[in-house]
């Protein structure tokens, strides 16, 4: 039945069942009555494992196919009219030849399935950030993962009414094939495709596809920003929260940070963190001219193998209810799960993510690297009061960093606004297969938004300085590198929870708490501005992770003037100048 009277969802979902002919059309109400019995149909066909019920109530496993196991960028395109709107960092074709080579792939691709229509919101219905979307899917695991990754149902039916504002998404399994595969966004038309695969990052079209690559579109057009960061609240012993967003490539501990557990001796004190978010941040200018931010999501999908009680035990326990884990162990003892990093203690009697028996001796991996939970935000321990809130948290520091053996410091701060997006354009991370003591292959990845943004990379630099002059008291800008080592490879700073020392320095001097020293690319904390009380790090080693070697960041300059070259006229002065500021000062 349908579920809306809104003629432009209508005719369009009539126009996509006449395409993908399936046998059945079923409306997503959100009713837990309607996702229940969409679990039952889901493992009689042995898409879903329900898990034990006492141990881990509501979960069920999940298995994509082997071939389908991670977000795929080199099918990933942006098809605006103009090539030179996505830019040199995305694919392109040209929407019709796109739309033409789509059509006859999703030509019947959902015979002998049923067509699931999910409305659904990123952002609290209702509110002045939330935007709305209809995922049009063939696959159940899509529809239960959305109901705990977004708030869905008829509620954002109600909210649009006769509107035609929503963003399209269909979403089609078709036959998995990888040479098919595309995800495939038109930002002109607010439209997603994805089709030939069931791989979360790929399909639950509200998150990177929806959420990051069109709505940075819709941002740059109505003056907002969609960013992908962790937003965490940070309560001090006065009793004072204070937010800061944060912006890393993926591995480089953006879960951790959003769930940061503070070291004993300031929880002694009283100190308190908060998450909002973990993967993306949507950002508007408040009536009180500072930056203010939401996550639009309601879960998280987070990598599995790594989390454990002492990584991430917020993390954790957000997966112990009503929680979907896809190509985990699978324990056939007790009908629970593990992977990698979870504890010492693997199981005996298991099947590894490919559903095969697992023998954890014989050095195999038993869940795939990528494998992932799909937890509701509502379960973690540490969920901010604000999460819910209909007008989102104002940030006062916006958190550049990446994984760097040698040359970014612990931590600097950035002179002004335009120097801090700067700082954010050349964002790099080294590869995490780099060999102890050697320094690893640098990917540059502007924002933590290479693979996510949805048009040219330099006008979305120029979006961000024109956003910095609307605010009249912006964020202050910082990098930060957990991963400086030593020359033998091994890490200085201890990271995990201590990092809330250097959050303290960073929150310090947002608001004039703190002291700091100017070197050639920004300021940093002075010998004693971080609190190294209760920690192993001596005050030389602390010197040491603060040190610029002028030669690295030298050649460090060389690498960024060669990746600014490939935007041409689109790179903002702004940036040009910055780089030949830095230049100077280094010489
Ligand atoms: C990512 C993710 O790939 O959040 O960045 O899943
Ligand atoms: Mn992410």
């Amino acid at each position: 039945m349908k579920l809306t009277s809104n003629e432009h969802i209508i005719k369009w979902v009539d126009e996509m069942t006449a395409l993908c002919r399936p046998d059945e059309v079923v409306w997503i109400d959100g009713s837990e009555e309607q996702l229940e019995e969409l679990r039952r149909v889901a493992m009689s066909t042995g898409e879903m494992i329900k898990l034990n019920e006492e141990k881990l109530p509501g979960c069920y496993l999940h298995r994509s196919d082997v071939n389908d196991v991670a977000r795929v960028e080199g099918r990933t395109f942006i098809c605006s009219k103009r090539q030179e709107d996505a830019g040199p960092t995305n694919n392109w074709m040209d929407p019709a030849e796109m739309y033409a080579k789509l059509y006859e792939i999703y030509d019947g691709s959902m015979k002998g399935r049923a067509m699931y229509v999910i409305p659904y919101s990123m952002g609290v219905v209702g509110s002045d950030f939330a935007k709305y979307g209809i995922e049009l899917t063939d696959s159940i695991y899509v529809v239960l993962s959305m109901a705990i990754m977004t708030r869905i149902g008829m509620p954002i039916l109600n909210e649009l009414g006769d509107s035609a504002d929503y963003i399209k998404g269909l979403h089609s399994k078709a036959e998995l094939d990888p040479e098919k595969r595309y995800i495939v966004h038109f930002p002109e038309d607010n439209t997603i495709m994805s089709v030939n695969s069931g791989y979360g990052g790929n399909v639950l079209l509200g998150k990177k596809c929806f959420a990051l690559r069109i709505a940075s579109v819709l941002g740059r057009d109505e003056d907002w920003m969609a960013e992908h960061m962790l937003i965490l609240g940070v309560e001090n012993p006065q009793g004072e929260i204070r937010y800061v967003c944060g912006a890393f490539p993926s591995a480089c501990g953006k879960t951790n940070l959003a769930m940061l557990i503070p070291p004993e001796a300031y929880r002694e004190k009283g100190w308190k963190c908060w998450t909002v978010g973990d993967d993306i941040a949507w950002l508007r200018i408040g009536a009180d001219g500072r930056l203010w931010a939401v996550n639009p999501e309601n879960g998280f999908f987070g990598v599995a193998p790594g989390t454990s009680n002492k990584s991430n035990p917020n993390a954790l326990a957000a997966t112990k209810k009503n929680t979907i884990f896809t190509n985990v162990v699978h324990n056939l003892d007790d009908n629970t799960v593990w992977w990698e990093g979870m504890d010492k203690n693997p199981p005996r009697n298991a099947e590894s993510w490919k559903g095969e028996k697992w023998d954890c001796t014989d050095g195999s991996k038993g869940a795939h690297p990528n494998s992932r939970f799909t937890a509701p935000a509502a379960n973690c321990p540490c969920i901010s009061p604000e999460f819910e809130g209909k007008t989102g948290v104002p940030i006062s520091a916006i958190i550049f960093g990446g994984r760097r053996a040698k040359t970014a410091p612990l931590v600097y701060q950035s002179r002004d606004w335009d120097h801090g997006v700067f700082v954010g354009s050349i964002m790099a991370s080294e590869t995490t297969a780099a060999a102890v003591g050697q320094v690893g292959v640098v990917r540059r990845d502007p924002m933590a938004m290479r693979p996510f943004c949805g048009y040219n990379m330099g006008d979305y630099w120029q979006h961000w300085i024109d956003m910095g002059n609307k605010l009249s008291d912006p964020p202050k800008i910082f990098n930060v590198n957990w991963f400086r080592t030593d020359d033998e490879g091994n890490f200085l700073w201890p990271g995990f929870g201590d990092n809330l020392r250097v959050v303290e320095w960073i929150l310090g001097r947002c608001f004039g708490e703190k002291d700091a020293v100017e070197t050639e690319i920004g300021f940093e904390p002075k010998p004693g501005d971080i609190n190294l009380e209760g920690t192993d790090v001596s005050p030389e080693t602390l010197a040491e992770i603060l040190s610029v070697d002028k030669e690295l960041w030298l050649e460090e300059c060389k690498g960024i003037r060669e990746y600014y070259a490939q935007f041409g006229e689109r790179l903002p002065e702004v940036l040009a100048k910055e780089l030949e500021k830095l230049e100077t000062a280094l010489k």
